[in-house]
């Protein structure tokens, strides 16, 4: 260990350094029983930009991550009291928040075998020491840089999504996921022969509201009656804004009548709502899947929304099944 410092020197010797090319911000960990090591590679990430905390244990490393967030974890892999950095990744690999987490491990040489079990752990990478720090520098870069990169394409893989399947006023699904959800739960309801059913629900004389308090407070009406909805329904119900004042509900493993009932109770409490201080009514129709007729979304949404039509006849605020 004392000939570390010359070897580094002596190998810097015959690899000539660059131009310093890298500007890293953040946070690393490092888990390493050599104080002198951590120190030397504390001085190297500083140049890096990057910021060190040390672990001399995996218990110290834990503690360290439930309160930081880091850019990079680094391991040693021969620690003090049987403990290794394998068992170090595995641990961290196992959890979730860190699936993604740059890991590169920090290997002797020698052990060839260690390093496949770093990178078999689940470690994204290895240096060998004596570190090289333009090695370890080019490393550390590319590990950085390419999660940065997965981090920034998953947000935007989430943004498309939300705008793809949302609806963009009140945040509830839209026609277009409603009808991907609907196709998956019809086909699973006639596997496992059981009922589903579906309400349309529509705002009873919105447009009066519009023309009387105008657009912006019936937006307001609109969003509010979506977040009851949204309260009144179990996550299991697939809850979407179809159309302009008119929502649809999916209610999984469930038949006409207590569909039926469901759609009542929803009526009351809409009522009592009065967003915007605007009495608000709706009126509902429900259908149910006839396992008899091979029937799919579209042919029991027609249902449903004939038995709303005849609602709406019947002197609205009210559900017809
Ligand atoms: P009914 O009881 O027969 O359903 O009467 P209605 O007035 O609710 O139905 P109609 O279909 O005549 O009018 C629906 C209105 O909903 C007309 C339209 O301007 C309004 N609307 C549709 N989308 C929105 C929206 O996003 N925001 C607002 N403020 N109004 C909307
Ligand atoms: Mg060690
Ligand atoms: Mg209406
Ligand atoms: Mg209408
Ligand atoms: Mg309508």
């Amino acid at each position: 260990k004392d000939d570390l410092p010359r070897l580094e020197e002596a190998l810097h010797t015959l690899i000539p350094l660059g131009p310093f090319r890298y500007n890293i911000s953040g946070k690393a960990l490092y888990l390493e029983d050599s104080l002198t090591v951590a120190n030397a590679t504390d001085a190297k990430l500083k140049r890096l930009g990057l910021q060190m905390d040390h672990a001399f244990s995996i218990a110290e490393a834990h503690h360290l991550l439930q309160h930081n967030k880091y850019e990079l974890i680094m391991t040693d892999i021969v620690l003090q009291a049987n403990e290794t950095g394998i068992d170090f990744i595995k641990q961290l690999r196992s959890e979730t928040r860190f699936q993604q987490t740059p890991i590169l491990a920090v290997t002797s040489l020698e052990s060839i075998n260690r390093r496949i079990q770093a990178l078999q752990s689940g470690a994204n990478d290895y240096i060998s020491k004596p570190v090289l720090d333009e090695e370890l520098f080019a490393r550390i870069n590319n590990l950085i840089s390419s999660n940065r990169l997965v981090e920034q394409l998953t947000r935007e893989r989430q943004r498309l999504l939300e705008l793809a399947t949302k609806d963009h006023l009140t945040g509830l699904y839209n026609r277009h996921f409603m009808g991907e959800v609907a196709k998956r739960r019809f086909a699973e309801a006639y596997r496992n022969h059981l009922p589903l059913s579906v309400l349309v629900i529509d705002i009873d004389h919105f447009k009066q509201i519009n023309d009387q308090y105008g657009h912006q407070t019936g937006d307001n009406v609109l969003k509010c009656l979506a977040e009851a909805l949204r309260q009144q329904f179990n996550d299991d119900d697939y809850v979407a804004r179809f159309g302009g004042e008119e929502f649809v509900v999916l209610l999984n493993q469930t038949e006409l009548e207590p569909a039926r009932h469901k759609a009542a109770l929803l009526c009351q409490t809409l009522q009592q709502l009065k967003p915007e201080n605007i009495i608000t009514t709706v009126s509902v129709g429900a259908a149910s899947l006839n396992p008899a007729q091979q029937e799919y979304f579209d042919e029991v949404f027609a249902r449903a929304d004939k038995a709303l039509y005849q609602a709406k006849q019947n002197g609205r605020n009210q559900v017809v099944a």
